[in-house]
């Protein structure tokens, strides 16, 4: 008798979780994954890529970038390729919005790490605009390693 009631009460628990897992509401705002990563393509050619390299996104929309292997990497905004009213608008947006200019809690990113831009006006962070954000990873630019953030 003891062990069927403990039974029924477990069952009443799991159905109460069930419940109160599909009644919590999933926030609105996308969170956008770019991989930083080190692999090999048809060709078996070695490539450090963000992938994906070209993402489009809208006003609230999040943007992490997550380091997967090949490092050391950056996520480096070109001054003159982020939308600005004026080039020091430009120049201070693509300061704030580079992962290696804040240097917290270090230049490079390591394995496993995340970085995230939140793409929304909030009071006192950064005033986005929409067009493109372009950038690049500091050691890998030339082999290739740049990407794009639309802001639509
Ligand atoms: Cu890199």
């Amino acid at each position: 008798m003891f062990k069927k009631l403990v039974f029924l009460v477990m069952a009443v628990n799991l159905q109460i979780n069930n419940i109160y897992t599909s009644e919590i509401v999933a926030p609105k705002i996308k969170e956008h994954i770019i991989e930083m990563k080190l692999f090999q393509n048809e060709e078996e050619e070695w490539k450090w890529v963000y992938f994906p390299k070209h993402i489009t996104i809208s006003w609230g929309d999040k943007v992490s970038f997550l380091m997967r292997s090949g490092g050391p990497h950056t996520v480096t905004f070109y001054p003159n390729k982020v939308p600005g009213k004026t080039v020091e608008e430009k120049k201070s947006l693509a300061k704030i919005l580079s992962k290696n200019e804040r240097e917290e809690p270090h230049y490079f990113m390591v394995e496993g790490e995340k970085y995230t831009i939140d793409f929304s006006n909030k009071k006192g962070g950064p005033k986005f605009y929409k067009g493109k954000y372009e950038y690049f990873c500091l050691p890998h630019e030339q082999m290739g390693m740049t990407g794009s953030i639309t802001l639509k």
